[in-house]
């Protein structure tokens, strides 16, 4: 199989061959032929009496597990421990937002503030906590307090998710009992349940994990408001992706990983230390790039180039011309240090639980973060000295990538078609037929297949079907590392409706030519910003998100994250596409309840189906599912 059609990819796995570095790509080969036990959801060691597995042919091996779980429950089971790990994740990253948040409101965390003002009432307003005359940094602790209030167990229904989904939707959940405890609370019922000799009825399990995927969906929701409060909303930024964005005669650093609360300091306090790369020998001083989603936030906010995504994350290092690697937490290579060793980068970590054995800690606390900042652009420095320029190979690969189409800056985009009512011209162009639908695109890269290929050839396709495309995460930088977020994409590839809708909307926008083919939304946690846009249009409309003519599709998917957020997509009532086969054929309940009942129960289902052409007609056949039935 090909590893990869990321032409920056593909000519430093030569590189890293030639040198004897070994990547993911290499350690997958060393893992296979994988286990099928796993690979069908068929194993479990939920208790010190297993490993147990079942075969999944039910032939000659085992029907159950020692305890007697069956296959099914044991699918479902280790599904809902998937779902609760990737929203232990999004939650853990709200939770960092809201300490930070209240750390400022206390006079803790001066390198912090109220950058968005207006989005900082917005959100007063929405979750109902009257400003009476408060100072800005009073309000922002009674906000910090709301949020933190979310996550813990309590019976009233977290405020995050009953003011941000459509009251269809808040109406089905209560029907279902699928209203998350709270959002830390969600996460251990999925523990506890899937312990050994809890929840054994696979359907009940399964909506369990629904039930704490909707809390995944609030912390997300949660996270990108204090975001945006805290570092401002994106508005349109043009920048640049590749590997290309590195620079020979730059400290180049890497900010990698998910939470803006470490990025948006150093990315402020590297103007400030230009002079000292300059006087280490770096004429152009600082080079900030990207990896994965810390990468999309400083990307969409200060137009930052994203490098790389997280599968190709060690190549980065195979440059030559990495200087440093400053992560936080998630989707963080553990071999990082060890393909740094034969490099000249630093390796540092900043996060307390999440240390990697041969990097360099830096603690980053809020209540320091400026100096802890410069002490980590200092060690970059340092290492830069140490850079062999005989080894520098940096791919001669970069485009073009508008970035910062927050959900803001898409209506404020339409408001200039149409300023009393913003959303009517993307209603009325759903409506005559010029987009058939809508399509948000999520969602790692996954070294199972090749990377970005089925990316590509996905957005390419549904595009030319005149579907509008919302991308974030892994899914935007793909897109970014292929020259997809630009206007010459639109014109190449987007069907002529679609073509004359975002060609309007770019003329609008003042843009030489139309709004790029894939509209970069954001982060992981930004998914929320495309519900958004799903709920509105559904408000307006007066009708629920399950009857609107949206899909989602994570074709590459490889987290647990990306399990939690394709679950609460079919939640909130999205079909869902996944290229990859999650692990869960083992069970026929499983695949039943989650490709076909979940549709009668919330509208939303998953598509599973890795062939990107039968992925295309499937979507589009759900799209226009969807328009037969708002009879359009
Ligand atoms: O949260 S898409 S590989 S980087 S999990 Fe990770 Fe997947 Fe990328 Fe961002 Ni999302
Ligand atoms: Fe085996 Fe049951 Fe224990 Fe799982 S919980 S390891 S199936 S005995």
């Amino acid at each position: 199989m090909e590893r990869s059609i990321s032409p920056d990819s593909v000519m430093l796995l030569k590189t890293a061959q030639a040198a004897g570095v070994t990547t993911a790509w290499d350690r997958y080969e060393t893992q296979l032929p994988q286990c099928g036990f796993g690979e069908t959801g068929l194993c479990c060691r939920h208790c010190l009496q297993g490993p147990c597995r079942i075969d999944p042919f039910e032939v000659t091996g085992p029907k159950n597990g020692i305890c007697g779980a069956s296959a099914d429950v044991m699918v479902a089971r280790g599904l809902a421990r998937s779902v609760a790990g990737g929203t232990a994740s999004h939650s853990a990253h709200a939770k960092h937002l809201a300490h930070t948040l209240l750390k400022f409101s206390r006079g803790e965390a001066t390198d912090y503030g109220i950058k968005d003002q207006a989005k900082f009432y917005a959100v007063l307003d929405r979750v109902g906590i009257a400003r009476n005359g408060k100072s800005d940094q009073e309000l922002a602790g009674e906000l910090a307090q709301l949020a933190l209030d979310e996550f813990s167990e309590r019976e009233e229904t977290p405020v995050w998710l009953k003011t941000t989904v459509t009251p269809g939707r808040m109406t089905k959940f209560e029907e279902l009992g699928l209203i998350p405890p709270g959002l830390d609370s969600a996460v251990a019922e999925v523990m506890h349940r899937t312990t050994n000799g809890v929840d054994a009825d696979a359907v009940n399990i399964l909506l369990g994990a629904i039930k704490c995927a909707i809390g995944d969906y609030t912390g997300m929701y949660l996270a990108t408001d204090l975001s945006d409060i805290l570092f401002g909303t994106p508005t349109p930024v043009m920048a640049s992706a590749n590997l290309g964005t590195l620079k020979e005669n730059a400290v180049n650093i890497a900010v990698h990983g998910h939470n803006p609360v470490l990025s948006e300091i150093i990315v402020a306090e590297a103007m400030g230390m230009e002079q000292e790369a300059q006087a280490a020998g770096a004429s152009e001083g600082i080079n900030l790039v990207g990896i994965c989603c810390t990468g999309h936030e400083v990307m969409m906010r200060h137009g930052i180039p994203t490098a790389t995504n997280s599968l190709s994350q060690e190549l980065a290092i195979v440059t030559g011309a990495l200087d440093a690697a400053v992560v936080d937490y998630q989707c963080i290579m553990p071999s990082l240090p060890d393909v740094a060793a034969r490099y000249h980068t630093a390796i540092i970590t900043t996060m307390p639980i999440a240390k990697i054995t041969g990097a360099t800690h830096v603690q980053f606390e809020e209540h320091n973060a400026g100096e802890k900042a410069r002490e980590i652009l200092r060690l970059a420095i340092e290492a830069f000295k140490k850079r062999d320029p005989t080894r520098v190979n940096i791919p001669p690969v970069t485009n073009d990538a508008l970035a910062g189409l927050s959900a803001e800056a898409i209506v404020n985009v339409l408001a200039l078609v149409n300023p009393d009512d913003p959303l009517k011209p993307l209603i009325d162009n759903i409506v005559n037929g010029n987009i058939l639908g809508v399509c948000l695109f999520a969602g790692c890269n996954d070294v199972k297949v090749t990377q970005d290929k089925t990316f590509v050839e996905l957005v390419k396709a549904l595009a030319a079907e005149n579907v509008l495309i919302l991308c974030t995460g892994c899914a935007a930088g793909s897109f970014a590392r292929h020259g997809l977020l630009t206007p010459a994409a639109t014109q190449k590839y987007a069907g002529d409706g679609l073509k004359a809708v975002l060609t309007a909307l770019g003329q609008a926008a003042g843009l030489d030519g139309p709004l790029p083919l894939a509209l970069h939304t954001g982060s992981c946690v930004d998914n929320t910003r495309a519900a958004g846009i799903a709920v509105a249009l559904a408000n307006k409309l007066g009708v629920d998100i399950s009857q609107l003519p949206v899909v989602a599709t994570a074709p590459e998917a490889a987290m647990e994250k990306a399990v939690s957020i394709g679950t609460w997509a079919v939640a909130m009532g999205l079909p869902t596409h996944v290229g990859v086969v999650p692990p869960v054929t083992g069970s026929p309940v499983v695949v039943e309840v989650l490709t076909k009942a979940a549709k009668d129960l919330l509208g939303g289902y998953f598509i599973v189906e890795p062939d990107p052409q039968a992925a295309v007609a499937k979507m589009v056949a759900a799209l226009k599912e969807r328009r037969k039935g708002l009879g359009i």
